[in-house]
């Protein structure tokens, strides 16, 4: 035994050590207690809610595009043409509106958030990203959250066209915050180092929004 080993090196302490440094058992999954699907103070809906300020713009889709700026190795400007041709996939996941609404097994196809961060190569200062959207609607949330696996940016549900009303050609959606973070007819994302508040952020809710901790307001 070397001098420098600790009497409380236990073979456990040993193991959970390398756990911790090899990041075993992480799944890279936001975690979501499996018994407590339903977040705390909601209620399961089955039709889908349209809400948002009201302005639902009409974007043909020769003249939409995804604008990613900020704090990336390539700022990048997509065409429809050009946003169809990257990797396509699908997610299948719950809403959790922070009006009160769920709505279980939405499935999204599209494009990851991880598949445009490969593309656009955020800089090891950008820790936030700010979403803007066609109607002027704006919100913000950690880079990691906008980075979970289950985050998309749908261009389709249940198999059709993500209607308009529903943010369509493009939303995106993160699945683990409350819904008003997953912007609807989605133009620019902007990576940013500090925090900045959206549009209901500055309006009284929550900068994060974690459904199960019920961060539904602003601690202020
Ligand atoms: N562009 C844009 N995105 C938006 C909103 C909005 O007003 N404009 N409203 C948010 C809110 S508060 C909610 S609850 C969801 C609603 O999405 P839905 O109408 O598809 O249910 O969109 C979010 N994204
Ligand atoms: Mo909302």
């Amino acid at each position: 035994m070397s001098d420098d080993s600790e009497p409380t090196d236990s073979k456990l302490t040993l193991s959970k050590r390398r756990w911790a440094a090899e990041g075993k058992f992480l799944t890279g999954r936001i975690s979501r207690p499996e018994t407590e699907r339903l977040p705390p103070g909601q209620h399961l809906v089955k039709n889908w809610p349209v809400l948002d300020l009201g302005q639902q713009p009409v974007i043909a889709l020769e003249s939409w595009r995804l604008e990613v700026r900020g704090l990336v190795d390539h700022p990048l400007d997509l065409s429809w043409a050009v946003f169809q041709s990257l990797d396509h996939t699908s997610r299948l996941t719950d809403i959790h509106c922070v009006t009160t609404w769920s709505r279980y097994d939405n499935t999204w196809e599209g494009v990851s958030t991880r598949e445009l961060l490969d593309h656009a190569m955020p800089k090891s200062e950008a820790n936030y990203v700010m979403l803007t959207s066609y109607d002027g609607y704006t919100t913000n949330l950690p880079l990691a959250d906008f980075a979970a696996e289950d985050a998309i940016l749908a261009t389709r549900w249940e198999g059709m066209p993500l209607s308009r009303d529903h943010g369509g050609p493009m939303r995106l959606v993160v699945p683990h915050l409350y819904f008003w973070k997953s912007a609807k007819w989605l133009h620019r994302i902007e990576f940013l180092t500090a925090d900045k508040a959206g549009f209901w952020e500055k309006n009284g809710y929550h900068m994060y929004g974690d459904p199960w901790r019920e961060q539904r307001y602003s601690e202020e």
